[in-house]
């Protein structure tokens, strides 16, 4: 097993950049207070930026990553994450192919694959990746180009079919958390209720009483 699996398969929270959402803090301010948190697994998604812009802050976050033991994941960028030496890239479903990236990236770094529907958990269990993204569990404004709320039904499913490790995303919020974990989501990613907080390291303890880890 690759040994960047370990902070994910630990489950908890999945953190994840959106410097929009972020109340004028940087990227970088914010992968900070995430991991002051102790949030573990870090993923930089930024939509807007250019690459050069991009690479200087995912070099300031691996730094930060590698010291404190968070894994750091890519959205989107390949070579990005090549670039900075990410632990992984996730990838959407029209993305590069899955098994191109495998090729790119050697067998070392994950990759992680956003799925919404019985369908794509099945097509992602014949591929060499590490992990899935599940959802919109709930609405949610921050992906614009993502298919309605799944709800429980593809939570449900992938809980009870499928093997591949999961983080469950979109919508989640301090106070459906809990009903989120219930279902068997032992990683659990959230957006603008973490990065919009104005006191991050706060709300992150908040939600960690609400899931009963404290
Ligand atoms: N991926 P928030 S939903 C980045 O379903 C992302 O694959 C999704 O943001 C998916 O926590 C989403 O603010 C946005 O709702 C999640």
């Amino acid at each position: 097993m690759r040994s960047k699996m370990e902070n994910f398969l630990a489950g908890g929270i999945y953190g994840l950049t959106a410097a929009e959402y972020s109340l004028g803090r940087s990227n970088t301010e914010v992968v900070d207070l995430l991991i002051a948190a102790g949030i573990k697994v870090i993923q930089y998604r930024e939509k807007y930026k250019k690459a050069g812009a991009m690479f200087e802050e995912c070099r300031y976050i691996r730094e930060r990553t590698r010291l404190a033991g968070v894994t750091f994941i890519v959205n989107d960028f390949v070579d990005l994450a090549l670039a900075a030496g990410a632990d992984g890239v996730h990838l959407g479903q029209e993305d590069l192919p899955p098994q191109e990236v495998r090729k790119l990236v050697g067998n070392d770094m994950l990759i992680g694959l956003s799925t919404h529907s019985p369908e794509q958990a099945d097509a992602a269990a014949k591929l060499d990746i590490d992990y899935i993204g599940v959802g919109p569990i709930f609405p949610t404004q921050t992906k614009t180009d993502v298919c309605a709320a799944v709800g429980f039904a593809y939570l449900d499913y992938v809980v009870h079919q499928s093997k591949l490790p999961f983080v469950a995303i979109g919508g989640i919020k301090e106070d459906n958390v809990l009903s989120v974990s219930h279902r068997g989501a032992r990683m659990i990613a959230m957006v603008t209720e973490i990065v919009g907080a104005a006191d991050i390291v706060n709300k992150v303890a908040q939600i960690r009483r609400n899931l009963g880890n404290h």
